[in-house]
C-alpha cells in the first residue's frame, strides 16, 4: 500500500471543478488499496503558496507524487517540482496529462522523474505497483545515464465500463465553487482532425461507458447527493446512437425526471430521431463546437463539416426545444479582412437559433496540434508556454467578475489579440472585437430578465470592488458566493444558461 498524493498545479486560469483525469487515476488507485489523496491548487478558493504545499508534504507523507499538466500548468507545474524536490529530494514525481502527453521529454527536463502519455489509469496503477519502469507502457524517463527513454505507446482503455468511477471527495470540494450540479465523463476519443484541437490523450478511436452504467451512475448521485442536473464533459455525446437510444428508454422509464447539457459534433447519425429523444430525456442544452465562418476556414481547419450543415443543426436543435451554446474561433492566420467579415455575418445570420455564442478571438496553437506545429516558427511562438507574456488570464483578482462580466471577457480577448500571436492588422483586429461583441450581448440579451438582473448587479459591485482592492473583491465576492449557493440560488442561475 503506498500513500500517493496527486496535484492539479496551479495554472494562468481558475479550476472551476474537480478534473476528471485526476479523478479517474485516484479512483483506480482506492480500487487498488492505497492511500490517496488529491490537491487542486488551481481551484478557485485554493490559491497556491510554496508554505501550503510544504505542510501537505508534511502531513500527508507521500511515497508517490503525480501531477497533472494542462498547457496553462506548465509554468506552475515546472516550478512546482523545483519546490517537491527543495522538500525532500527523493520523492518519486509522476506528471501526466495533454501537455505531457504532447510535449514529451520537457517536464523530465524540468524535474519529474517518469512521463505518462495519454490515458494514466493503467499506467499509474503500474507505476505506484512497483513495476520495472522499463516494462512500462506508455511513459518516458530518464535512464542511468540522464537519457530519456520512452517505451512502446499503451493502446487506448477500450472497455471503460472496466474503469473504476472517478472519484472526486478526495479533493478538497471547498475549494471550488459549489454547484448543484454533476460532471459526468461518459465517453473518450473524437475521430475527427481539427486542426486546432488538443484533445490527444483519448486520441480517435471512440469508446464509451454503456448506457446502463451510465444511468447507474446518474441514480446513484440522486440517491447519494440529490443531484439531478448533469453537466457531460464528453467531447461529444452523440456519435452512438444505439447507445443514446438505450439511454433514452431508461432514462424515461426511470422515475426520475434528469436534466442535462451535453457537448456535440455539429454532424451526428440520425440526427432528426436523436435531437427530439435527447429532449424527451432531459437533454436542456448542446454546445457545439463551430470553429469557423467560411467555407474556407472550415475546410482548412479540417472539420468536415459546410456552413449549411452548422445552420441546419442550430435550426433543428432550437425547434426540437433545446437551448443551443454555438461556440466559435476568429483569427486563424490564412484569414483575410474578408474573411472575418463573412464569419461576423454569419454568425449573425444564426442569432434566431444560438442561445448563448462564445467566440474566441484567437485560435490558441496547443501543442501536438497541426496548427502549433505547421505555424509556430514562422509566428515565432515556440514554446510560448515557458513564457510568462502568454499567461494573460493570470489575475487571480475580481474573479467572479473575470466569470461573469461581458466587460472582462472582452478585455481577456482584446489581450489575447495584443500578444499578437498571428500578426492581426488594427482592420483585422476591429472586426474580430466586433463578433465578440456581438456575440456577448447577443448572449446576454438571451438569458431571462431575473438572470440579468442578478448577474448585471453582481458584476458592477464586483468590478466596482476591484477597482478599491483586488483583495476585497474577492474576500466580499466569495462571501456572498457561499451565500447565494448555500440558498442555492446560485446552482438555478447557473442551470439553463
Ligand atoms: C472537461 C474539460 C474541461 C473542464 C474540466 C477540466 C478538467 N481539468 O477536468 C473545464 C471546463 C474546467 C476545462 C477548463 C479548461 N480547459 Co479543458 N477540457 C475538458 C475536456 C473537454 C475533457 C477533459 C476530461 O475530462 N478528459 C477525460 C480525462 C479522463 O482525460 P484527461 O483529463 O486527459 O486525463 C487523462 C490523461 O491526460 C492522464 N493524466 C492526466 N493527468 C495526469 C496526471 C498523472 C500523474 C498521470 C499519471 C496521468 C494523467 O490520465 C488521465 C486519465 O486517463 C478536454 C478535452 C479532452 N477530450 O480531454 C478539454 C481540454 C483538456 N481543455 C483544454 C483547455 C485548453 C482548457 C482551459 C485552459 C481553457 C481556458 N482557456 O480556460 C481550461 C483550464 C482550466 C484549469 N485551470 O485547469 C485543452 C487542453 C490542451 C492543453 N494542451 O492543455 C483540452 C484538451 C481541449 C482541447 N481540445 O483543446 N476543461
Ligand atoms: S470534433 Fe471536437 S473533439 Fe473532435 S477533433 Fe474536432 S474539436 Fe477536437
Amino acid at each position: 500500500m503506498k500513500r500517493v498524493l496527486l496535484i492539479n498545479p496551479a495554472a494562468s486560469t481558475f479550476a472551476v471543478e474537480p478534473p476528471n483525469g485526476l479523478g479517474s487515476i485516484a479512483g483506480t488507485l482506492l480500487q487498488d488499496g492505497h492511500i490517496v489523496k488529491c490537491k487542486d491548487f488551481s481551484a478557485k478558493h485554493c490559491g497556491y503558496t510554496e508554505e501550503s504545499l510544504f505542510s501537505l508534504l508534511e502531513s500527508f507523507q507521500p511515497d508517490i507524487i503525480g501531477v497533472s499538466i494542462f498547457t496553462v500548468h506548465a509554468t506552475y507545474a515546472y516550478s512546482l517540482f523545483k519546490s517537491i524536490r527543495s522538500f525532500a529530494n527523493d520523492l518519486l514525481i509522476v506528471s501526466g496529462g495533454p501537455h505531457v502527453t504532447a510535449s514529451p521529454g520537457e517536464a523530465i527536463e524540468h524535474g519529474c522523474d517518469v512521463e505518462v502519455y495519454g490515458e494514466g489509469e493503467i499506467t499509474m496503477q503500474e507505476i505506484v505497483a512497483g513495476k520495472d519502469l522499463r516494462i512500462i507502457k506508455g511513459i518516458g524517463f530518464k535512464d542511468s545515464k540522464g537519457k530519456l527513454v520512452q517505451n512502446a505507446k499503451r493502446d487506448f482503455i477500450v472497455d471503460l465500463d472496466s474503469l473504476a468511477d472517478p472519484v472526486y471527495d478526495v479533493f478538497n470540494l471547498s475549494d471550488y465553487e459549489f454547484r448543484k450540479e454533476h460532471k459526468l465523463l461518459t465517453s473518450r476519443g473524437c475521430p475527427s482532425s481539427c486542426t486546432f484541437c488538443a484533445s490527444i490523450t483519448q486520441g480517435k478511436p471512440y469508446r464509451y461507458i454503456s448506457a446502463e452504467k451510465t444511468y447507474d451512475s446518474m441514480l446513484d448521485r440522486y440517491k447519494n447527493h440529490g443531484i439531478k442536473y448533469f453537466v457531460f464533459d464528453d467531447d461529444t455525446c452523440t456519435a452512438n446512437y444505439n447507445r443514446l437510444k438505450k439511454l433514452h428508454s431508461l432514462i424515461t422509464k426511470g422515475d426520475v425526471k434528469f436534466g442535462f447539457v451535453i457537448n456535440s459534433k455539429i454532424r451526428f447519425p440520425k440526427k432528426e430521431e436523436v435531437l427530439p429523444m435527447l429532449a424527451d430525456m432531459g437533454c436542456k442544452a448542446i454546445s457545439y463546437g463551430c470553429d469557423g465562418g467560411t467555407e474556407e476556414t472550415l475546410r482548412n481547419i479540417k472539420k468536415g463539416i459546410k456552413l449549411h450543415h452548422i445552420k441546419e443543426t442550430l435550426k433543428l436543435t432550437k425547434e426540437a426545444g433545446i437551448n443551443v451554446r454555438a461556440n466559435f474561433i476568429m483569427g486563424y492566420p490564412w484569414e483575410t479582412e474578408e474573411h472575418l467579415h463573412a464569419t461576423f455575418k454569419f454568425i449573425k445570420s444564426l442569432k434566431p437559433w444560438v442561445d448563448n455564442f462564445t467566440c474566441n478571438a484567437v485560435p490558441i496553437p496547443y501543442p501536438g496540434t497541426e496548427l502549433y506545429n505547421v505555424y509556430h516558427e514562422k509566428f515565432r511562438f515556440t514554446k510560448y508556454w515557458l513564457d510568462p507574456k502568454y499567461s494573460v488570464h493570470n489575475k487571480q483578482d475580481n474573479a467572479e467578475f473575470k466569470r461573469y462580466g461581458r466587460y472582462v471577457m472582452m478585455e481577456t480577448q482584446k489581450k489575447m489579440l495584443n500578444l499578437g500571436w498571428w500578426n492581426h492588422s488594427d482592420a483585422q483586429q476591429k472586426i474580430i472585437l466586433d463578433t465578440v461583441e456581438l456575440c456577448l450581448k447577443h448572449s446576454w440579451k438571451r438569458r431571462r430578465w431575473s438572470d440579468r438582473f442578478f448577474v448585471g448587479s453582481y458584476c458592477y459591485l464586483s468590478k466596482a470592488l476591484s477597482q478599491i482592492s483586488g483583495r476585497l473583491e474577492r474576500k466580499t465576492m466569495s462571501l456572498i458566493n457561499n451565500i447565494l449557493v448555500s440558498t442555492k440560488i446560485m446552482s438555478k442561475i447557473r442551470r439553463f444558461v
